[in-house]
């Protein structure tokens, strides 16, 4: 029996025990009554699995049949975290299956607890991606992902006794993964290396030929939508030596050679590049040519595998190569993916003997790029040099994209010559975000800022070349689903009980929430609201009790900051201003002590493992929460947290727990953000600069809801200007401030020192503005506690910004790309398997 296009009722509890049971005896091969959590979790996945499987089948065989157009999103990062528990929701089998697990003798929360992270991903730009899938397959969007099967996803992050952040491997795949289907029939041969040779008959096109040849394997990972039978696909390339490989080593003895090249096949797909926004050295002086190369071999062996794959399915549709961008959209997910346009450049003029005209005019209206930052040190530049020799044909279709471009401009009379000159410098580089732009249909950025910077700073020229036109805005999302339904089911009840109407039709509209607005005048509502709260601030008690062995008091206003750890983020601030608390304190009679806001402060985050001054950063805050929490003075009123090893599941546990996060970027730096979103969406109010979606989520929910500090995006090129040309002593600019890091330098949290290589960076240029910013941010953080004593009020808050939160689903972003981008429609999945 299917239910709105789901198979969920006629799946019975029996039959749900039945399943599992009959995984553990023929699919691990382990008797039922000496079973473990683990084993129990296996089964269990593998019994969703199945239902999945019915769903995937049925979509893949509706879309070869219909042949819609499909979009294909390129991602070099998929953040997914854990399947099981979303998985059953989105089935809409969740409750059966925790009667199921019970009746056997489990405990569900446990069982989902034995499933590692799929961590395939940095930070903010690799969760989009994983958002945007589960949008995609529940509004039954045409859309697949393609990505890397990393051996080893980002790294583990452990906290060594003195604070410093340590980093081991991540085995993720080490206990098998029931969620991913080899199809060891999808293979690709990719090249690498070898001589590009031009042919001599005025086509322009050229055979590549010898170098390296690698295999790429395609792995299959389900995406179920919510509430629909709708079920993606997200294809990951593993990287393999092809059969027979380097025989003639091998035959003439030589086994160490024909191992080298077998073990550098491997290695393209063995591990996740673990450090976003830096591609040199953070001191912006001492580049890292360590490892590039793989990266680059990385890029390409993805793209290229992902293209020839696109190809055939549009092939098999038996299309003419012209309707290519009638049937196939791309999106380049960052410029990582940008060598898919001179690839497929190469795949029409070589194979299919299209002349550049005609390629150029395919492969511009397939391309879309979206940018993901403005920072300069994370704008990715490849050298000539290394393109010219691991990618020879592709380095001869960038250097006649760059010529092309520059004819284009002379013949429209556009004086300036250099604009697309994007290969540029000393050492020659390719600039990739200049290429990703001209050769995509239309460029975006992530919310209404930063699209505005986009267009006026790293792709200006571009917008006056190209017409504004081509330019967008795509404000990111996040989804409902994983992200308040998953991670916070008593306040999804209360919404669904209040709103009285499905679940399902909430967090399909998630504008709905709005519904919620007068019951903030309710006081038995407000009541439950922040009963809600207290219980999941509880459970995050829990949890750091049981895996750290830290006892929290839950008692306290709960302060979250959990991010990558960077400059620009300003994790310093942050702790600047714990310290400056922790001083007030200590001044402070008993008498004035009682009136104090208690809070309790959590960070966490992984530093990039060449990032000297973010792990800096990470040691003084563990030696700063040693001191204050084991001073009596201090450690009823203010508790410090740094949690090790942050994670899509520990930030499931973290955000419904939060009474409010920081989000304190200097103004202009972060292009959007997504974690404020969920915050917010969790009922978690919001503490920020004037940066990023920050913007957008205090227009929607109001001004007077948010706390909003610190210098505008227009001031700070003035300021860092200030700061080298008229620089100000901090005893003079910033007393407070001064106190502060003389403390730290005098030794108050150890360190002998360490820290001022940290402490400089502040003193010196100060080029995140630190301290411009830290009057107004000491004396926003003030107002916030001042609003937390008023009860009532606070909960009111609370309460509005989650009904205000509707824009922020990514259902609303990922529908903004598929009807002004991609031009791709639903397809319904017919029921019944
Ligand atoms: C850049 C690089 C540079 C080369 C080495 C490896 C690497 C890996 C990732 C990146 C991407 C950096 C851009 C990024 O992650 N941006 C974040 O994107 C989020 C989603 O749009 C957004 O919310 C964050 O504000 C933005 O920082």
């Amino acid at each position: 029996v299917w239910r709105d296009g789901m198979r969920t009722v006629d799946k019975d509890v029996q039959a749900v025990t039945r399943s599992i049971v009959g995984h553990v005896q023929t699919s691990l091969a382990r008797q039922a009554y000496n079973l473990d959590n683990l084993g129990a979790y296996q089964a269990a996945a593998l019994s969703a699995r199945d239902d999945l499987l019915v769903n995937w089948n049925t979509t893949q065989l509706t879309f070869t049949r219909k042949q819609p157009k499909r979009a294909y999103y390129l991602s070099l990062e998929f953040l997914m975290g854990r399947t099981l528990d979303n998985a059953l929701l989105n089935l809409g089998l969740k409750d059966k299956f925790t009667d199921g697990v019970q009746k056997l003798g489990f405990n569900m929360e446990d069982v989902i607890e034995q499933e590692r992270d799929a961590a395939l991903g940095n930070g903010g730009l690799g969760r989009l991606a994983a958002c945007y899938l589960d949008s995609s397959a529940s509004q039954e969007l045409p859309v697949w992902g393609y990505g890397l099967r990393y051996k080893y996803g980002i790294f583990q992050q452990l906290i060594s006794p003195q604070g410093e952040q340590l980093e081991a491997p991540d085995p993720w795949l080490d206990n098998q993964n029931p969620w991913e289907l080899p199809r060891l029939d999808v293979t690709y041969d990719i090249r690498f290396y070898g001589r590009a040779d031009r042919l001599d008959d005025g086509t322009g096109r050229a055979v590549w030929h010898g170098g390296q040849e690698v295999l790429a394997v395609a792995y299959d990972v389900m995406i179920p939508g919510y509430d629909t039978a709708s079920t993606n696909n997200l294809r990951l390339w593993e990287s393999k030596p092809q059969r027979g490989f380097d025989l003639n080593s091998f035959n003439a003895g030589n086994y160490e050679g024909a191992v080298e090249a077998s073990n550098s096949a491997s290695a393209i797909t063995s591990v996740l590049y673990p450090n976003d926004h830096t591609t040199c050295a953070p001191n912006r002086s001492i580049p890292i040519h360590f490892g590039k190369e793989l990266r680059l071999k990385q890029q390409y062996f993805w793209t290229a595998a992902s293209l020839a794959d696109i190809m055939r399915r549009f092939k098999n549709a038996g299309k003419n190569i012209r309707e290519f961008p009638d049937f196939v959209a791309i999106q380049l997910n960052d410029t990582h993916p940008t060598l898919a346009i001179p690839e497929l450049m190469r795949i029409l003029i070589d194979d299919e003997d299209l002349t550049w005209d005609q390629a150029w005019t395919i492969v511009t209206n397939t391309f879309f790029y979206t940018n993901h930052t403005v920072l300069p040190e994370a704008l990715e530049k490849w050298p000539v040099p290394l393109i010219e020799n691991v990618l020879p044909r592709h380095m001869q279709i960038i250097y006649d994209i760059s010529m092309n471009g520059q004819v284009l401009l002379a013949s429209n009379h556009v004086s300036d010559i250099q604009l697309t000159a994007f290969v540029e410098g000393q050492p020659k580089q390719v600039r990739m975000a200049h290429l990703a732009c001209i050769g995509s249909r239309k460029v975006n950025g992530v919310a209404e800022l930063h699209s505005e910077l986009v267009q006026t700073t790293i792709l200006k020229d571009f917008v006056e070349f190209e017409g504004v036109s081509k330019f967008g805005n795509v404000t990111n999302g996040i989804t409902p689903r994983r992200w308040l339904d998953q991670c916070n089911p008593e306040l999804s009840a209360l919404i669904t009980k209040t709103l009285k109407i499905e679940k399902s039709v909430w967090l399909k509209d998630l504008t709905k929430l709005e519904g919620l607005l007068p019951f903030a005048e309710d006081k038995a509502f407000r009541a439950q609201w922040s009963a809600i709260k207290q219980r999941n601030k509880e459970r995050l008690a829990h949890h750091v009790q049981t895996t750290l062995g830290l006892i929290i008091r839950t008692d306290a206003m709960f302060d979250v900051q959990i991010k990558r750890i960077h400059e620009y983020k300003r994790q310093t601030l942050n702790i600047l201003g714990v310290i400056h608390r922790y001083f007030a304190l200590k001044k402070m009679t008993p008498e004035e002590k009682k009136k104090v806001n208690r809070r309790v402060v959590f960070f966490a985050g992984k530093a990039a493992p060449a990032y000297y001054i973010a792990k800096l950063t990470i040691r003084l805050i563990v030696n700063v929460a040693r001191v204050i929490n084991a001073d009596p003075d201090t450690k009823e009123y203010l508790q410090l947290y740094f949690l090790p090893d942050y994670s899509v599941s520990l930030a499931e546990v973290l955000i419904p727990a939060s009474d409010i996060s920081q989000h304190i970027s200097t103004a202009g730096t972060e292009a959007s953000g997504t974690s404020n979103m969920k915050f917010c969406l969790n009922g978690g109010l919001l503490l920020g600069t004037v940066d990023g979606a920050n913007i957008e989520i205090a227009e929607e929910v109001g001004e007077n809801n948010v706390f909003f500090f610190g210098h505008l995006t227009p001031a700070v090129e003035d300021l860092r200007y200030q700061h080298l040309y008229h620089p100000v002593p901090i005893e003079e600019k910033c007393p407070p401030l001064a106190f502060v890091l003389n403390q730290i330098s005098a030794g108050v949290f150890g360190g002998d020192g360490v820290y001022e290589p940290l402490l400089n960076t502040i003193r010196q240029s100060d080029y995140y503005l630190i301290t411009d910013d830290f009057d107004s941010y000491i004396a926003t953080l003030e107002m916030v506690d001042e609003a937390y004593l008023d009860k009532e009020e606070w909960i009111k808050k609370s309460i509005r910004t989650t009904a205000k939160m509707g824009k922020f689903s990514s259902d609303r972003a990922i529908n903004e790309y598929a009807e002004s981008y991609w031009n791709i429609e639903p397809v319904s999945i017919p029921t019944g398997g």
